[in-house]
């Protein structure tokens, strides 16, 4: 009898316990204390973010929960049957960690002792699961060049994200994923170390189409989509031989420039294509300026390079480049990262600098690829400053 009652009073309080509230975490509202039978939902924290690159890896995505009925007084041979879609759980816990898949909504449990008929069934439903999803395409820059996740020892190789494409967990697009307040985040991290737009973005398999792929599988674009381009077209390390042999050619750079402004426009059409709105590109970091914010080169870093010709460098094509990703920007719509000011002071000769050099390249990872990208410091800092931004939803 009193388990009959139980159970209309249950039904008469079922709509209440699917009210739910999704913003920060799962919580299912409080149910009276007369309340028959509830359970408590939680997210169980998870580490930020979820690598999503393959269509595979979308589909597959989850958010745990931990679901309980601790709070209730039971007896100690109560048996707790879980069940969620297909899936069926039998234990003697009062709680459970659930998976659910973006496209499962309903929790259930059924609590049975072995000599009672007593059954009780609460059945809760969520809302999908739904993560912030961040992509990153580009560069070595965005790969986070030059800062393995553990640096080389003796006998063992330095490790990475990737290590074809020198992707790195200490670069600013994983640090910013990492960061993501109170949601789940998942990041799509494509960038890698030496592509161009022909050579890595947009050519056939390449990081573009990859992000397609996986699009179409989640059915929308993501939230929003980190970009670092323009330096491998424009051809920074031809500019550095150039300058060493006293042959800057700015002719050969101004059609250069033509040739990259028009390349991004390319990269803009296809992320309209894809419904990408949210694009946050970031101009490149100034290696050239000491502690006092003047252009030096005389750490010897950059070989062996006349002052004018560094500085001549430092106007005519890094900064030049740097406005014209500005003005590409402010054509297309993106959310420009100045990162002016990180690096006025701080370049590569600089006593406090934020850019690797050549020997610290060769100890953190066997070869001297880091050198001349932003260390480990310059990507906390430029994560910060993105982290900040307005209307990210961060
Ligand atoms: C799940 O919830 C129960 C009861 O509230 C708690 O004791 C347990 O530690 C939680 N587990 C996790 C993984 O959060
Ligand atoms: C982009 O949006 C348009 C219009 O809503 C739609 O027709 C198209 O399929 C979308 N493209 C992708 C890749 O989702
Ligand atoms: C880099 O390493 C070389 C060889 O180990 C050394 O001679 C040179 O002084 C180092 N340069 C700097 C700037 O520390
Ligand atoms: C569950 C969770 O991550 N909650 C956090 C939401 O954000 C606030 C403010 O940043 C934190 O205090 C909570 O811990």
């Amino acid at each position: 009898m009193l388990a009959f009652l139980y159970f209309v009073q249950m039904l008469i309080n079922f709509p209440k316990m699917m009210v739910i509230s999704w913003n920060n975490m799962i919580s299912f509202q409080k149910l009276p204390s007369s309340a028959p039978l509830n359970f408590r939902v939680t997210t169980v924290y998870q580490q930020n973010p979820e690598l999503w690159m393959t269509p595979a890896d979308v589909i597959r995505s989850t958010v745990a929960v931990n679901a309980s009925v601790c709070h209730l007084t039971m007896s100690k041979s109560t048996w707790l049957t879980w069940k969620v879609g297909d899936r069926v759980v039998e234990t003697r816990d009062c709680n459970q960690v659930i998976r659910l898949s973006s496209s499962e909504t309903i929790i259930s449990v059924t609590l049975s002792t072995p000599f009672k008929t007593q059954k009780f069934l609460s059945e809760l439903i969520s809302p999908p699961a739904k993560p912030y999803w961040l992509a990153a395409i580009g560069d070595s820059y965005s790969s986070g060049q030059g800062n393995p996740d553990i640096p080389m020892t003796h006998g063992s190789p330095a490790k990475w994200l990737d290590d074809s494409c020198y992707r790195s967990s200490k670069a600013f697009p994983y640090l910013v994923s990492q960061k993501i307040k109170n949601v789940t985040s998942s990041l799509s991290f494509l960038s890698c170390s030496g592509s161009t737009v022909d050579h890595g973005i947009l050519s056939k398999n390449g990081q573009m189409e990859r992000l397609e792929q996986m699009i179409l599988a989640r059915g929308a674009p993501p939230d929003v989509l980190f970009l670092t381009v323009g330096g491998n077209d424009i051809g920074f390390t031809d500019v550095i031989s150039m300058i060493q042999r006293d042959k800057l050619n700015e002719k050969f750079f101004d059609m250069r420039f033509f040739f990259v402004s028009h390349q991004i426009d390319r990269v803009a059409r296809r992320l309209e294509e894809l419904n990408i709105t949210r694009v946050v590109i970031l101009d490149y970091y100034d290696v050239t300026r000491n502690e006092k914010g003047v252009v030096d080169g005389s750490c010897g870093a950059f070989g062996q390079v006349s002052l004018p010709n560094l500085q001549l460098a430092e106007r005519k094509i890094f900064q030049k480049l740097n406005n014209l990703l500005r003005r590409k920007a402010k054509q297309h719509g993106w959310v420009t990262v100045d990162t002016t000011e990180i690096f006025r002071t701080r370049g590569i000769c600089s006593k406090d600098s934020l850019i690797r050099s050549r020997n610290e390249s060769m100890r953190l990872q066997g070869n001297e690829y880091g050198s001349f990208h932003p260390n480990e410091d310059a990507h906390v800092i430029i994560a910060e400053k993105i982290l900040k931004l307005d209307n990210l939803g961060f």
